[in-house]
């Protein structure tokens, strides 16, 4: 699939490696801040131990989705991202993906060089729809019930894989018609959702692939982890892995996450049985 100007191959199961440069981001937030200001050499080397540990997508977010974040300015969001792209577009040969909802952000960060928009609102703000069919990026689809601040409040659903998956199938309409594309997918687990909720999604991720879309899956440090193994957002690693490898199972073809050097191998090892069984042995 091409993202910008790079292509990854989505038969194999691609590993993006999480970039908060929010001073207040779920799970590594404020570690490149100091005295106020985004230390951009911190951030290339978070960067570049990332790739290194063989990341192909870096995942860029300039403003926290944690539930109850504080809200940044489409100002404030367009200031902390544009520098780091401009700093890591020319030193990794990685697609760079953009986590905003942000229409502005959309435009500048395509005319600086990222190779995907990562909307956790699926393009639902006024004016993403226009501003991701101008940016002519691919866009990653997620679904998240309600709003960050308040989404964990009383998360309810009659059937969660169903309403996901017809949410998404919306949301993909809306951009066919808007000319955005090409879409990934992605449940959103852990926004405006229970524990049960999420394992009802990893259980039968396979059902969305009938939406016939490349699907992402964000399970890293999150709280559905700590809830089964009951350890802190750093000591959730082992976890993660063990539900991303169910992911990539069900159909997952891009793996979100905060720790990539234990994905990146167990990406192999989970490839490596896959070959051999496609082998027949
Ligand atoms: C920004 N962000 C935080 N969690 C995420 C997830 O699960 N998926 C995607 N696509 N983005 C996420």
């Amino acid at each position: 699939m091409l993202f910008g100007s790079r292509t990854l191959d989505l038969s194999v199961p691609q590993v993006m490696g999480i970039l908060n440069i929010t001073p207040d981001s779920f799970s590594d937030g404020g570690e490149l801040w100091s005295d106020g200001q985004l230390r951009l050499e911190a951030v290339i080397d978070r960067a570049s131990a990332m790739v290194s540990a063989g990341a192909t997508l870096l995942d860029i977010g300039g403003e926290s989705t944690r539930p109850g974040a504080a809200t940044v300015s489409s100002q404030q969001e367009l200031q902390r991202v544009l520098p780091v792209l401009e700093a890591l577009k020319t030193r990794f040969d990685v697609v760079l993906s953009v986590d905003t909802s942000n229409p502005q952000l959309m435009l500048a960060a395509s005319a600086a060089g990222a190779g995907l928009i990562n909307d956790v609102r699926a393009l639902c703000e006024p004016g993403a729809l226009a501003a991701a069919a101008s940016a002519g990026l691919p866009v990653c689809l997620m679904h998240m019930q309600g709003m960050p601040t308040t989404m964990q409040k009383k998360p309810a659903y009659t059937d969660v894989v169903e309403e996901v998956s017809g949410f998404l199938r919306l949301r993909i309409k809306a951009c066919k018609n808007s000319g955005v594309g090409p879409l990934l997918i992605d449940p959103g687990f852990g926004f405006g959702k229970t524990l049960s909720h999420n394992l009802a999604l990893l259980a039968r991720l396979r059902e969305l692939q009938a939406l016939q879309l490349p699907i992402l899956v964000g399970l890293s440090r999150k709280r559905m982890l700590g809830d089964i193994v009951g350890r802190p957002e750093k000591a959730r690693e082992a976890a993660g892995i063990a539900a991303a490898v169910l992911a990539m199972q069900n159909g997952a073809c891009i793996i979100r996450t905060h720790d990539v050097a234990g994905m990146v191998d167990a990406v192999k090892v989970w490839h490596a049985v896959l070959l051999q069984e496609r082998a027949g042995s």
